[in-house]
């Protein structure tokens, strides 16, 4: 049975609480946020790293957007891993990258089925902080992967690759590709992704750099990972700054999308273009020259993780508190400050290895 404060707060979100009730009751993730560790696990009890694994668990995975295939990899990862730990794996998530309300939801669903744990790539950082907050008092281990909540709305985050990594080696590719001269524009995700944002941050950061003297960055776009708007976006960017010089899209969806566009255009080969992607998306882009190397880590590796790092948590391994060390999938993981496991560094992708991988 649920908790009467649970059938209340699920009572006013079926009748249309505002959005903005959220946004105010819990702030945004910041790079300071993490910093200062006020994650759920700083408050959490003791773990024992010797305690049995637990198997008959039930794992919400929740993605930002179930029909993007990159969520699809990464949550069949967790999949496998649930069932190979003898759990059950379930999935559900809205359609588009900007239903946040509709993620909201779908948190509030997996409370009231009583989930053990569930994994969410948060749309926005802070929007879901009210219904996470209200699984965790209700036992339920929240695990935040590839997009983060706010440090205090989850038990842990576990994160694709170090975001600054990310965010500064995507400058760097495209600088190099550009000869570090001329005007560059960003086509992103949704605008409030807390991982787009976080790696931007990044990115603006090491423009700072005097070696990127010459380099400007002329805009920040935003596709909302639609391949419709991305693919528009692209184009009123060239519309706009007809002398641009080089795109950096850290989404798969708005990647594909600049490239298709750039490829079919005069500005194939002639304006640059990196950022994540799959593989497979990317591949025919590699090949026909529009794009020199892109980067991203394996996303099947990232559910699995993530399941895993829910596991852990319910069967009190971890706390999700900094420098606890637990055992996933034949490899030893550390939390890092603010509940943050890092899933290793990611792969740059160029015409000479894009054959090797299939994801
Ligand atoms: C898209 C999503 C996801 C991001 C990848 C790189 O699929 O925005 O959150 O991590 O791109």
């Amino acid at each position: 049975m649920l908790t009467s404060p649970l059938r209340r707060t699920c009572a006013a979100l079926a009748a249309g609480t505002s959005l903005a009730l959220f946004l105010t009751a819990c702030g945004g993730t910041t790079k300071n946020d993490v910093k200062a560790d006020n994650s759920a696990a700083a408050s959490a009890g003791k773990a024992d790293p010797h305690a049995a694994t637990k198997k008959g668990l039930t794992v919400g995975f929740l993605p930002k957007q179930v029909n993007n295939p990159y969520f699809t990899t990464a949550d069949k990862g967790g999949r496998k891993a649930l069932a190979e730990l003898g759990s059950t794996y379930k999935e559900v998530g809205p359609s588009s990258a900007t239903d946040t309300s509709g993620q909201v939801s779908y948190v509030n669903t997996l409370t009231q089925q009583q989930v053990d744990g569930m994994a969410v790539s948060a749309q926005d950082p802070g929007a879901l902080c009210t219904a996470l907050k209200q699984a965790m008092s209700n036992g339920i281990k929240v695990v935040t992967y590839d997009s983060d909540t706010d440090p205090g709305c989850r038990n842990a985050f576990v994160s694709q690759a170090s975001a600054e990594d990310l965010g500064r080696t995507e400058v760097q590719l495209l600088a190099r590709q550009i000869g570090y001269k001329g005007d560059i524009a960003i086509l992103s995700a949704a605008q409030t992704a807390t991982n787009q944002n976080t790696w931007i941050g990044y990115m603006k950061d090491e423009l700072k750099d005097p070696k990127y003297k010459d380099v400007r960055l002329v805009k920040i776009a935003y596709g909302n990972d639609d391949a419709q708007q991305s693919f528009q976006q692209t184009q009123g960017l060239l519309q706009e700054h007809p002398d641009l010089k080089g795109i950096i899209s850290p989404t798969t969806v708005g990647i594909k999308a600049a490239a298709q566009y750039l490829s079919g255009s005069t500005y194939k080969g002639k304006v640059a273009l990196t950022g994540l992607g799959t593989p497979d998306d990317m591949r025919k882009y590699v090949k026909n020259g529009t794009v020199q190397a892109f980067e991203l880590w394996d996303p099947a590796k990232l559910g699995d993780l993530a399941a895993r790092t829910v596991v852990a948590l319910a069967s009190g391994q971890i706390s999700g508190k900094e420098g606890e060390t637990f055992r996933a999938g034949g490899t030893t993981y550390t939390i890092g400050r603010g509940g943050v496991i890092n899933l290793g560094r990611p792969t740059v992708f160029d015409a000479k290895n894009i054959d090797g991988f299939d994801f």
